[in-house]
C-alpha cells in the first residue's frame, strides 16, 4: 500500500486571511505530496516497515535499515507532520481549549496566554526550518521544536498540536515576519480536534 495525500476537510482559501489560498495550495499539493512521493519511492522494497500506519513507521524509525532511514525520518516525518497540521486547523475556530485540555494547560504553563507566549518564543527560536510542538509524555505537557520534519515521536513523545514554521508554511503572504505568521495562526487553530488527541493519550492512562 502506498501512501497518499489526505483530502482537507475544508476548501483552500477557507483559512484566509491568516492563511492565505496560494500558501495552502502549494502546501499541500506540492510540499505534501512530494514528501508522499519520495516517501513511496524510499519504501520500495521495504513495504513491511509501517504497514502503512504514518505513526508507527515514524515511532519505530530506529528499526528501518540504515540506507533508507534519513529518507523515511525526512519524507516520512514531512508527511505525518501534515496530516496533523491539516487536521490541528479549520475555518472558524481558534479560542481557547476547553475541559480537561484547558485544565492541564493552564496547570502546566500557569495560564493559556502564558503558554501561548511560551509556544511563540519556541516558534522564533527555531533557526531555519522546522516546527513547534505542544507534547504529552507520562500525561505531562511539555511544548518542544525540532528541526526539519522531525517529529516528537522519533523520542516516542506524542505531539497534540505543531505549528510549521518553514518559511514554505508562511512566507508568501508573511515574508520574513515569523511572529506575525504565528499571531495570526491561533485563529485557525482548531481545539476541539487537539482536545481529542489529548483524550485519546490520557483515557486508560
Ligand atoms: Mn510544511
Amino acid at each position: 500500500m502506498k501512501y497518499e495525500l489526505p483530502k482537507l476537510r475544508y476548501e483552500y482559501q477557507a483559512l484566509e486571511p491568516y492563511i492565505d489560498l496560494t500558501t495552502m495550495t502549494i502546501h499541500h499539493t506540492k510540499h505534501h505530496q512530494g514528501y508522499i512521493d519520495k516517501l513511496n519511492t524510499a519504501l520500495e522494497g521495504n513495504e513491511e516497515f509501517g504497514g502503512n500506519n504514518i505513526e508507527e513507521l515514524i515511532k519505530s524509525i530506529d528499526k528501518l535499515p540504515d540506507e533508507i532511514q534519513k529518507r523515511v525520518i525526512n519524507n516520512g516525518g514531512g508527511h505525518l507532520n501534515h496530516s496533523m497540521f491539516w487536521e490541528i486547523m479549520a475555518p472558524g475556530t481558534g479560542g481557547e481549549p476547553h475541559g480537561t485540555l484547558k485544565e492541564s494547560i493552564t496547570s502546566t504553563f500557569s495560564d493559556f496566554n502564558s503558554f501561548k507566549d511560551k509556544f511563540k518564543e519556541a516558534a522564533l527560536e527555531r533557526f531555519g526550518s522546522g516546527w513547534v510542538w505542544l507534547i504529552i509524555n507520562n500525561n505531562k505537557l511539555d511544548i518542544v521544536s525540532t528541526a526539519n520534519q522531525d517529529n516528537p515521536l522519533m523520542q516516542q513523545l506524542y505531539p497534540l498540536m505543531g505549528i510549521d514554521v518553514w518559511e514554505h508554511a508562511y512566507y508568501l503572504k508573511y515574508q520574513n515576519i515569523r511572529a506575525e505568521y504565528v499571531d495570526a495562526w491561533w485563529n485557525v487553530v482548531n481545539w476541539r480536534e487537539i482536545e481529542n488527541r489529548f483524550k485519546k493519550q490520557t483515557v486508560h492512562k
